[in-house]
């Protein structure tokens, strides 16, 4: 047998051995499409790797796809890539990467099509890989998906593509795919906050549920009531309104919506720093006064001043762990409670419609976490998006209430809660006990939370991911897609975790001490 012979049946063997393990070991890909067709060939990618936008409807003046190829580009690693390629490659080239939006709309909005199919054609030609989309949100992920095909090898210094060739075709299971952060139990840099953007669109998530403000301090300028940033643990430690726009845009422009979030009438002490008025007295400090027709004028202007900036549909109003003790002990609240003949439940409930009310005429809808629907039920507004968190048979009565929910289960999805690992984010199933269809529909999808008492700017990175990588896969690829088992994934969401780190991401290792505790 001649060498060439000798080196065909090698190669035919090689190729049998890879072809015969399953797809998913070859495919690195996370979250996992819905569907995946490919073969086992590399191709690799020109430098000078352009986009093509020809039979595109949208014309990218915003540069959303420009700028989202640029970071595609960045990623890879582009810049380290052998100027010429030497010939001791045999890989088909690709060009360049053609894409094609069907929309011409950039508004980026709850339930946009986030739909994309990316192809990376055979030997021949055409040698573009291609990517269409209806929307460019839908194209940044199918940005997103193709980074993950590429990998430079540090030997020859080529970009390789693989597995090749390859047609995916892939949309989101839930539109709701967040991540809460807290930046008023601790400060958070703008640079932090981009870059945990960065990695949830990596991940594919698409909802920065940005909880400001609470009892500890009040981070925000309200232009509207310029005290209550009085609250901010220092001037430092503040963001402008200029400062939330920049963060919104820096979202958008990932496909992220930006959820803001005030907590009332809990959770809110901070308010009074500097507006005294808005607590029922000095020293019985929370909740907001109920009684006080200031505190609804506050909340108001704050809404008034969040529409500007804001976009998203949604606006968090918080609503959970309301101790009413202080409205019943302070006399001038409890003598306008009887004036009105409310008892104190009564009064929660008159503050949640009332902030409902006025988010509403601002023209947002509201989500509110699970306490208001577990007291007022169907009395809330229809808009309601409720959050759970406490009690795991709540979703079920929402949707069966006709409301809308989104999962949150602090058992499962708590990124503060350090026992919780990576398997327990994977295998929490948002629709489980749910059967009935149209009840299925009103799970708009769920949320990781990083409550922020004990992880600041140092390492909340590494708090995150990988595990809220792990729930977003659970949020992104279709039911019947999922693995039953986590530790099929376990080698590939290793491989992403190391993916972030490349990126820059402070992803901690799968089983590293102290978050995401190993279970053996
Ligand atoms: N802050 C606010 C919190 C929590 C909630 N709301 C919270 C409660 C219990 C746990 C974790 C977080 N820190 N405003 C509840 C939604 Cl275990």
């Amino acid at each position: 047998m001649g060498m060439k012979a000798g080196f065909f049946w090698l190669g035919f063997l090689l190729a049998c051995i890879l072809a015969s393990t399953s797809a998913d070991e070859t495919l690195n890909l996370w979250p996992m499409p819905v569907s995946v067709n490919h073969g086992l060939q590399t191709h690799c990618l020109r430098k000078n790797f352009a986009l093509k936008t020809e039979g595109s409807k949208y014309a990218d003046g915003s540069g959303i796809l420009k700028d989202g190829f640029s970071r595609l580009l960045d990623v890879i690693d582009v810049s380290r890539a052998a100027d010429k390629l030497t010939n001791f490659n045999n890989f088909p080239m690709l060009l360049g990467l053609h894409v094609i939006i069907s929309s011409s709309s950039d508004e980026l909005q709850y339930g946009v099509d986030e739909s994309y199919k990316l192809s990376v054609p055979g030997n021949g030609n055409p040698n573009y890989a291609q990517l269409e989309a209806q929307t460019v949100y839908g194209a940044l992920h199918g940005l997103q998906t193709f980074s993950q095909l590429c990998h430079l090898n540090l030997e020859t210094r080529i970009i390789e593509v693989r597995p090749t060739p390859c047609t995916i075709e892939d949309q989101p299971r839930f539109s709701y795919r967040g991540l809460l952060i807290d930046t008023s139990r601790h400060y958070l840099p703008l640079r932090t906050i981009k870059s945990v953007i960065d990695a949830m669109a990596y991940s594919k998530l698409n909802v920065l549920h940005w909880h400001i403000v609470d009892s500890q301090s009040f981070p925000l300028e309200i232009p509207s009531f310029p005290k209550l940033w009085n609250g901010a643990y220092s001037a430092s430690e503040r963001y402008t309104m200029v400062d939330a726009a920049e963060i919104v845009r820096y979202a958008q422009r990932r496909g992220i919506n930006v959820l803001a979030e005030f907590d009332v009438p809990g959770h809110a002490m901070s308010w009074g720093k500097g507006y005294p008025s808005l607590w029922p007295s000095p020293n019985c400090s929370e909740p907001l006064d109920v009684s006080n027709e200031f505190t609804f004028q506050v909340i108001n202007g704050i809404l008034s001043d969040f529409k500007r900036v804001f976009k998203f549909r949604f606006v968090h109003l918080g609503g959970d762990e309301v101790k009413t003790d202080c409205w019943v002990t302070t006399p001038r609240v409890g003598r306008w409670l009887s004036k009105k003949g409310m008892n104190k439940s009564d009064a929660y409930k008159y503050f949640v419609l009332q902030v409902q009310k006025i988010a509403l005429s601002h023209g947002y809808e509201v989500i509110n976490w699970e306490e208001t629907f577990n007291n007022f039920g169907k009395q809330l507004s229809p808009k309601t998006v409720v959050q759970n968190w406490l009690d795991n048979s709540v979703p079920e009565k929402v949707v069966a209430a006709g409301l809308r929910c989104i999962i949150s289960n602090q058992d499962k999805w708590y990124l503060d809660h350090m026992d919780q690992s990576w398997r327990d984010f994977y295998t929490n199933e948002p629709l489980s006990n749910i059967t009935d269809p149209t009840q299925k529909k009103l799970v708009i999808g769920g949320e990781v939370c990083m409550w922020g008492e004990y992880v600041d700017g140092s390492d909340i990175q590494q708090t995150i991911w990988p595990r809220a990588a792990a729930a977003a896969e659970r949020l992104w690829t279709s039911y019947d897609k999922l693995a039953k088992d986590p530790e099929q994934v376990i080698g590939r969401l290793a491989h992403f975790r190391c993916l972030l780190n490349q990126r820059g991401i402070a992803a901690a290792p799968l089983l590293g001490y102290g978050r995401a505790v190993p279970t053996e």
